[in-house]
């Protein structure tokens, strides 16, 4: 075994060159690359616009706060009110039935956020699609049929952020049909920025994987030790811009989302992707 310290190995590249990083995820999944940052991935207009209807603070189009409990990890979300991660709410996370009920009553909830000229169930296949290898890439389905919720909207406002975290979801009862039928190696995240705030909101990405031996963790043996992460691990920031896409290999990296300072909301597209057993589809799901 090599004694080189692990690095967070990211790559930056506008859309323009996206048939350099064709295999993206791939890389992803094998260990060779862990953050890929896509800029102008999608039309910054019609983001943008979309953004600032749902930074607005007079209308309410149904967020979902399963966090709540928590206020500095109060994210809200469209999309579901039952998400396919632990919440505060739910720390062991929600029955299938809950999250395949959410993901079908919430349906129209993400879509309707957008204008008439920007489908994101059209949209967002067709670009992560790019970084496929040429494999199809669908939304995610139980053995009955029923759909996985595809994305989330996410708003974080002033003084809310994303803890430190690993995403490595597959143990979750709502996985149970999903598991088997994906190559569960590894989880990876794909979020897209509709609205940038004023300060804070950078994604930090840390050399630290589920395996890394002697890891910083409090006195309570669960709480990251942050400062001694930062001190002892290599790591990346990166500030999103409207329009950017990025692929992380969550289930690997540790990584959080700095506080957010100021008036202006952190808005976000995303959920997570993985390949289906045998590599021969990439399937989505939020
Ligand atoms: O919103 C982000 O930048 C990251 C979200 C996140 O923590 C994840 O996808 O695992």
């Amino acid at each position: 075994m090599s004694d080189t310290p692990r690095v967070v190995r990211a790559i930056d590249v506008d859309i323009s060159a996206a048939g350099r990083v064709s295999q993206a995820i791939e890389d992803l999944y094998d260990d060779t690359l862990d953050v890929v940052v896509v800029r102008r991935a999608f039309d910054a207009a019609s983001l943008r616009a979309a953004g600032e209807r749902l930074d607005r603070r007079d209308v309410d189009p149904g967020w979902a706060r399963p966090n709540r409990r928590m206020p500095a990890e109060d994210i809200e979300l469209l999309g579901t009110d039952a998400p396919a991660t632990p919440t505060y709410e739910e720390p062991r996370g929600y029955s299938l039935d809950t999250y395949l009920d959410s993901a079908a009553r919430h349906r129209e909830g993400v879509q309707s956020a957008f204008a008439i000229d920007f489908d994101p169930a059209v949209e967002v296949p067709r670009v992560l699609g790019l970084f496929a290898g040429g494999r199809p890439v669908e939304t995610a389905r139980a053995s009955d049929g029923r759909s996985y919720a595809p994305m989330t909207l996410r708003r974080l406002t002033d003084g809310k952020q994303i803890g430190p975290h690993h995403d490595y979801h597959f143990p979750l009862p709502l996985y149970r049909e999903l598991a088997p039928q994906l190559d569960t190696q590894t989880l990876v995240s794909y979020v897209v920025t509709l609205r940038r705030p004023d300060a804070g909101g950078d994604l930090c990405v840390y050399a630290v994987t589920p395996q890394t031996p002697d890891a910083p963790k409090m006195p309570n043996g669960y709480s990251w030790d942050m400062q001694a992460v930062e001190a002892r691990f290599h790591s990346v920031r990166i500030t999103p811009d409207v329009g950017d896409l990025f692929l992380l290999a969550s289930g690997r990296c540790l990584h959080r989302v700095d506080k957010i300072v100021g008036d202006t909301a952190r808005v976000t597209l995303g959920g997570f992707l993985a390949f289906e057993a045998g590599r021969g589809r990439v399937v989505y799901w939020s």
